[in-house]
């Protein structure tokens, strides 16, 4: 039989098992814009902006922007932007409707419409994920990368853009032009002082344009940093079939989520604002300790797993949580390497936080996998293992389950798993990893090839010896002896 589709239309046949919202749908304003209508935003920021207009009878509406794909769109716009999110508890899972989301707009087919909708006066925030990549900044320097294609050409032609910043800009732009006031930017991606790099590329990118709006933005706009964390999957077909299976409706927009979220942003607003808090958010002075613990504890060992995972044939995290070699390996990671680098957060012990790590890391119901992780690991790196080092080696200490995990992508980014399978990898920089290994005649020129991309080590770790040397051990051990013996030697 097949199933009806989710809609307006169709709610009166959804499955009971839904929490449909408790608040009227009529009375939303397109007061937000989210640029990066992915997975991530529809189980985190739009289920905060959800529960806030049930806690606080709000408005707040939300206008989807996708920059590139239209695949977001003709996920959400056949079903009048509603969708569910699955919250996938061991065995236990809950469905929630979501209805916040008003309107998709495909930019690369409507880019009038999408920058009406970014300026238009209502919208007081704009929430961003852009994914590492999106912010055109180079990472050692924090340069706007002018010779980026889009950055180029929206240089040329900034009241027709297409990439975010330029987006973002042009809005700001109309905005400035009308004496009106900025709307707040709000970076949600996994970045150390992601508004922080957020402004640095309008403000560098506004400046090549016309001085005296830099010169407003600067004055007059705010880019709080945030520390985002939810476990967000991919959604699978399979995923898409169970959920029409119990909620009685196909829901092609579904996505699927861990129990635990947290939001921190940082205390500044260019506007007003939905009161996020009453949905949990964390509203502070300075999220630069949330953002280092989250970005090293969370994401850093997600990485290594990735890595040391996907190469070790596990297709999903929690397989390799339950690994004899690499789970204690991981746990070691952590507590031994990461942990001494990090400074709690206010009220929050690390022991427990790592503790809780792991427990999140092991949910067999998400099948989180591997590969998804491995992506961008060129933009992923620095912030997520390579910073840590750097604090290792100024503090003395050694950091061999780091550079394993640093070898790890190495031998994942050439492309060939340790059998000589072939990988898909997916990067920004995936033609130069192929370059690299095609030129390479053995670990030591392999090594050798990667560390000097300048982009993921930096000037300091390209020209390194002691780390050169400590990540050449790792990596030789696990050409020869496997991701997995090379992390048993270290646990
Ligand atoms: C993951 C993150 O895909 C990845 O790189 O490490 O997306 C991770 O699931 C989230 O940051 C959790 O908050």
């Amino acid at each position: 039989m097949t199933m009806k589709r989710l809609s307006s239309d169709t709610l009166n046949e959804l499955s009971y098992i839904v929490k449909t919202p408790g608040y009227d749908r009529a009375a939303l304003r397109p007061r937000l814009v989210h640029l990066g209508v992915g997975a991530f935003h529809r189980a985190h920021q739009a289920v905060y902006t959800e529960e806030t207009n049930e806690r606080e009878a709000g408005e707040w509406g939300t206008t989807g922007i996708s920059l590139r794909s239209p695949t977001a769109a003709s996920q959400l716009a056949p079903q009048d932007h509603l969708y569910t999110v699955g919250t996938m508890d061991g065995e236990r899972i809950s469905y929630r409707l979501i209805s916040n989301m008003m309107r998709m707009i495909t930019a690369p087919e409507a880019p009038e419409a999408a920058l009406a909708a970014l300026a238009a006066p209502e919208v007081c925030a704009v929430t961003l994920t852009i994914t590492e990549k999106g912010y055109a900044l180079d990472p050692a320097t924090g340069r706007l990368k002018t010779e980026d294609p889009d950055i180029a050409a929206d240089l040329q032609t900034p009241e027709a853009p297409r990439s975010a910043i330029g987006y973002l800009a042009a809005a700001l732009r109309i905005r400035y032009a009308a004496s009106a006031l900025p709307f707040t930017i709000i970076s949600c991606d996994n970045l150390p002082s992601n508004g922080a790099r957020v402004r640095e590329a309008v403000l560098q990118y506004a400046g090549r344009i016309d001085r005296d709006f830099a010169a407003w933005i600067e004055r007059e706009g705010a880019f709080p940093d945030t520390m985002v964390d939810r476990i967000v999957p991919a959604t699978t077909p399979e995923d898409i079939t169970e959920t029409a299976e119990a909620i009685r409706l196909r829901d092609d927009a579904h996505v699927k989520a861990e129990p635990f979220r947290q939001w921190v942003i940082e205390n500044k607003f260019a506007a007003d604002r939905p009161q996020w808090e009453a949905a949990g958010a964390q509203i502070v002075e300075d999220v630069a300790a949330f953002e280092t613990a989250k970005l090293r504890l969370l994401n850093g060992p997600h990485s290594a797993i990735a890595y040391l995972g996907y190469l070790s044939g596990y297709d999903y995290v929690h397989q390799v949580m339950d690994d004899v070699d690499l789970s204690p390996f991981i746990t070691l990671l952590m507590d031994e390497e990461i942990l001494p680098t990090v400074t709690p957060p206010a009220g929050v012990s690390l022991p427990s936080y790592t503790e809780a790590l792991r427990e999140r890391f092991l949910n067999s119901a998400l099948r989180h996998r591997t590969w998804q992780i491995a992506m961008d690991g060129s933009q992923k790196l620095p912030q997520r293992l390579l910073d840590t080092i750097r604090d290792r080696q100024k503090m003395g200490l050694p950091y061999d389950r780091l550079a394993l995990a640093v070898a790890a992508w190495i031998a994942y980014a050439r492309g060939r798993t340790i059998h000589g399978e072939k990988i898909d990898v997916r990067d920004p920089l995936s033609a130069r990893f192929a370059e690299i290994a095609s030129a390479s005649s053995g670990v030591d020129s392999l090594l050798q090839g990667f560390l000097s991309l300048g982009e993921v080590f930096g000037d300091d770790l390209s020209r390194d010896l002691g780390f050169a040397g400590t990540v050449l051990t790792q990596l030789q051990r696990l050409m020869t002896d496997g991701p997995q013996a090379a992390a048993g030697a270290l646990s």
